[in-house]
């Protein structure tokens, strides 16, 4: 009877226009802040992957909405995933490496897909000198940059949650960079130095 249950209540959210996500966020030295903060909705889960060799975990911080920790593991490639199933603030770090890989996960009840999908393009640095990296929960397709004019003068594909754009051939001054993701756009303003 509870299957059935469950059954039902998944064909009641899929109907109901609920789009449920798994987030995946590479998890070493040097991912913290924006890069490993994110807007998810109750339901959703976020996969972290020990993307080297050292030994790293992901452990919910006093105050965090939701309990959690992998404990210290080590092993390039490693999975440990949460789905959030209440809403509020999950603040959390590699107890490990404190100082350099912690970040939030914001959980709302009800975020809309192109919501969920704005709030989670982040691109670093801002302003930019050679290299900026978009890091996206919704694997990106591709990526555009325009002159504040509308002039096209760069695109690439997308590389999945992190994607690198070389920016050393932009003149200094503002750009937009539009991203795209099955039919999802965003548009962010960007500062080349
Ligand atoms: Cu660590």
């Amino acid at each position: 009877m509870r299957k059935i249950t469950t059954i039902i209540a998944t064909v009641l959210m899929v109907s109901a226009g609920y789009a449920q996500n798994t987030f995946e966020l590479d998890w070493e030295q040097g991912v913290n802040g924006a890069s490993a903060s994110f807007t998810v909705e109750i339901g959703d889960t976020v996969r972290w992957t020990w993307a080297n060799g050292a030994p790293h975990s992901v452990t919910s911080q006093p105050g965090s909405a939701q309990v959690f920790d992998s404990g210290v593991i080590t092993g390039m490639g490693t999975e440990y995933e949460v789905t959030f199933v209440t809403d509020g603030e999950n603040t959390y770090l590699c107890e490990v490496h404190p100082g350099s890989m912690f970040g939030t996960i914001t959980v709302e009840p009800e975020l809309s897909v192109q919501d969920k999908f704005e709030r989670n393009v982040k691109f670093y640095p801002n302003p930019v000198d050679d290299e900026l990296t978009i890091a996206s929960l919704y694997r990106l397709d591709a990526y555009e940059i325009y002159t504040i004019t509308g002039k096209k003068v760069g695109q690439g594909a997308g590389e999945g949650t992190y994607t690198h754009l070389n920016t050393s051939y932009l003149e200094s001054g503002v750009y937009f960079v539009k991203v795209t993701s099955e039919g999802l756009t965003a548009t962010l303003r960007l500062i080349k130095r």
